[in-house]
């Protein structure tokens, strides 16, 4: 085992703490490492993935956070070949949902999720799809 020290934002480890205690953990650098090791492995399926693919990306913002709306709106003009439909939900005062079908080859697919999880205002990206070729 290695120590490592880190900073991070008060709101952030709150939040993490009441998810540690919720799940009944009584170690956060246990939590930490099977928080780090969820990171590694989504990542590391996002990339392995290729061919053709169908799919969802479901997309939550904080729609009062300046130019995100907009943002997100060019990001899915670029990629309109990939884009079958997008559904839309207010779910409260603050935050939107965008669920964003998408069709064709993963790498773009990749590309355009990667886009929407590098904006600021955005909470929160899914991607979740099959192969639509048969095996
Ligand atoms: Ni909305």
């Amino acid at each position: 085992m290695i120590r490592i020290s880190m900073s991070l934002p008060r709101k952030l480890l709150e939040e993490f703490d009441d998810v540690l205690q919720d799940r009944g953990y009584n170690s956060r650098s246990k939590g930490i490492r099977d928080a780090l090791k969820d990171y590694i492995l989504r990542y590391q399926w996002m990339n392995e993935m290729d061919g053709e693919r169908v799919g969802t990306i479901a997309v939550i913002y904080d729609h009062h956070y300046i130019g995100v709306m907009e943002e997100l709106a060019n990001i899915q003009h670029q990629y309109t070949e990939h884009i079958n439909a997008v559904m839309h939900i207010h779910m409260n005062e603050k935050l939107c949902m965008e669920v964003i079908v998408v069709k064709g080859d993963v790498n773009q697919i990749r590309e355009l999720t990667e886009k929407i999880m590098s904006l600021k205002g955005v909470e929160h990206v899914k991607l979740t799809s099959s192969g639509i070729k048969d095996t």
